[in-house]
């Protein structure tokens, strides 16, 4: 080949590589979900399919593949799949994605957000961006933050009013080993499985117990008809949602529908958080929903948990310092590998809020 060709076709490549090519629109895009419609995590991805529908007039279509459809149950390998492009958009929890990007494992330091409004504090503050373009550096575009809820202790066996009581009880975890570390910390035999296998391995008595939210997921799935009989309130964790869509996918969109997209996913979020806190907060979010009228099937699941048997335990300060004390190491260890600085902006983020 001459030079002239040569330089040419370099041209050509570089220009091939620079640019985005715009990809055709699918007619249907997949959405990755763990739970099922019912829930307020499967309402809040179902209102952003329709309002993303209407938003852009039919053009992108969007499917939920509930329960875990989409990764056959294996939660923990969502963000790669969302990555490579098996699943194009995700309304996830960051427990689930915490294997793969071990900032997002922030959420899951236990106690760590114990004060109401500190995991707003801190997704709309300056960690929340940070977390935020992480993501895009890997290769996906976040575009709002939902809520799975704060996660109570469930189990069949005993309340649990101090650490000595989880003695030996086997809880079903899920996410990073970070689950591991702070359930042997407190005394327990923890065991990871995906929520797929959990409700067969708490129906059978395989495990003891496990931790969820209340209105996310403990009352949507009944879990007093798998023998979970025993609730304790502690607030340890808070995991958030976020909607999100693979990278490529996302700049090959022309910027309307990026734009329509977008404020989608802001206002499902709106309503999937109003959902998700029903009953447990100020009363904010029901009102908020009447305002929208928007009527939830549950306003107040501690009462239906009672109405159902259960024993619900509710820890005064002195009860938990004693859980607390039991994890700082776990805490440590972890902040480690989260990344102390992130750490640090996480907790300027709550401290500026107050
Ligand atoms: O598996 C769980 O416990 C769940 C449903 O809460 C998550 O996906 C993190």
């Amino acid at each position: 080949m001459s030079n002239k060709w040569m330089r040419l076709a370099a041209v050509l490549c570089l220009t091939t590589l620079m640019s985005t090519p715009a990809l055709a629109l699918k007619s249907q895009y997949k959405l990755s979900m763990v739970v099922g419609p019912n829930t307020a995590w499967g309402m809040g991805a179902q209102r952003f399919a329709d309002l993303v529908k209407e938003r852009t007039d039919g053009r992108i279509n969007i499917k939920v593949y509930y329960s875990g459809a989409l990764f056959a149950g294996h939660q923990t390998n969502e963000f790669t799949l969302l990555r490579q492009g098996v699943a194009d958009f995700s309304l996830a929890s960051t427990i689930n994605w915490s294997p793969q990007v071990k900032e997002l494992n922030l959420f899951s330091l236990p106690f760590f957000f114990s004060q109401p409004g500190s995991l707003d504090a801190v997704v709309h503050g300056k960690t929340g961006e940070q977390i935020f373009a992480r993501l895009e550096q890997l290769g996906v575009q976040p575009l709002a933050w939902g809520e799975n809820g704060y996660r109570q202790l469930t189990n069949s066996q005993r309340a649990i009013v101090k650490p000595d009581d989880l003695h030996d009880l086997k809880i079903r975890v899920v996410g990073s080993k970070l689950f591991i570390d702070t359930f042997q910390a407190l005394g327990a035999n923890p065991t990871a499985m995906p929520y797929s296998e959990a409700l067969t391995a708490l129906q059978q008595g395989v495990v003891d117990g496990q931790e969820n939210p209340v209105a996310g997921v403990i009352v949507p799935y009944k879990l007093w008809q798998y023998g979970q009989n025993q609730l304790t309130v502690w607030n340890y964790v808070v995991d958030p949602l976020i909607y999100a869509v693979n990278g490529r996918e996302w700049r090959a969109f022309p910027d309307d529908i990026k734009q329509a997209i977008r404020r989608s996913a802001e206002d499902a979020a709106q309503y999937q958080k109003a959902l998700a806190r029903v009953g447990l907060d100020d009363g904010a979010a029901l009102a908020w929903l009447k305002e929208h009228d928007e009527v939830p099937d549950v306003t107040d699941p501690y009462a239906v948990l009672e109405e159902n048997g259960v024993t619900i335990t509710r820890l005064s300060d002195d009860q938990l310092a004693a859980f607390k004390a039991k994890v700082a190491p776990v805490v440590d260890q972890w902040t480690d590998t989260i990344g102390a600085k992130l750490v640090d902006t996480a907790r300027t983020d709550q401290q500026q809020a107050r």
